[in-house]
């Protein structure tokens, strides 16, 4: 069965992640829950990390829909947080209530209104447009449907990057823009060995802002080993896999 496969994931982080995993496995008033491998988690772990708050991570395999998790987040997906013991989810929408609630913590949203505007304008390309490019490239399977998503992708990237005043997007302030994307940054090496994505395609000053935000020390703390992440996105590329990304992704679909 399929969708047994996509539980089988290696069931911890490793490497520099799960160092930060065992340093917040204290109880908290915000419980993280998490699954090491996902990009959409590493968007709301990097906002915590960031903002330097205290919290606890829990370990969740998504693809099991345990009753337990359901009753957090309905949706069955991570990342989720629990607060107070109420409820949250969506790695965007966690990441403003995390801005919200701890004004006293690093603040990760600029203050002038206009720039704010123009990070949850970029923000939402980033979740719309680069996210969406990223899973059509690795889960095409004919060569002509590749070259036309990397094309959408590649275009998506050129179109932030147009936006970004270095060395972050807004500038001297790492952002929620420059979390938004980071993840999916993280994860292009698997592009780049399987669909042809090559940096020289994006041009400008794709390759250093690629290389800031890949050596940020937040990225590379909750960032695992390799090897367990290609055995995950080996599924995608042989579009096997059967998270609710990918069947979207599969069926034209928004993503979820
Ligand atoms: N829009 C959601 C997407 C979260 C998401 O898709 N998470 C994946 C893991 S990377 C998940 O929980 N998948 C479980 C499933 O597809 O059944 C967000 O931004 O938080």
């Amino acid at each position: 069965m399929p969708s047994t496969v996509d539980e089988q994931i290696h069931p911890h982080a490793s490497g520099d992640a799960e160092k930060t995993v065992n340093a917040h496995s204290a109880p908290q008033d915000l419980v993280l829950y998490a699954g090491w491998f996902c990009p959409f988690v590493q968007r709301t772990w990097l906002a915590l990390e960031e903002k330097e708050l205290l919290y606890e991570y829990r370990e969740v395999n998504p693809y099991k829909k345990e009753k337990e998790f359901l009753e957090i987040n309905p949706l069955g997906l991570v990342p989720a947080l629990v607060y107070q013991n109420k409820a949250l989810y969506e790695s965007l929408i966690i990441n403003e209530f995390l801005e919200d609630a701890f004004p006293q913590a690093k603040p990760l949203l600029p203050k002038d209104a206009f720039e704010r505007a123009r990070v949850r304008l970029w923000i939402d390309h980033v979740s719309k447009k680069v996210n969406a490019a990223y899973y059509r490239t690795l889960q095409a399977q004919e060569e002509e449907k590749q070259k036309e998503a990397l094309g959408e992708l590649v275009e998506a990237l050129q179109k932030y990057l147009d936006q970004v005043k270095g060395p972050w997007f807004s500038g001297e302030e790492f952002s929620l823009a420059d979390i938004t994307i980071a993840p999916w940054i993280n994860r292009l090496y698997i592009l780049k060995e399987h669909r042809g994505f090559k940096d020289e395609l994006v041009g400008g000053k794709w390759k250093e802002y690629e290389k800031t935000i890949k050596e940020r020390p937040s990225v590379l703390k909750t960032t695992s080993e390799p090897q367990y992440y290609t055995e995950i996105y080996q599924r995608y590329l042989r579009n096997e896999a059967q998270s609710e990304v990918a069947k979207a992704t599969r069926a034209g679909k928004a993503l979820p």
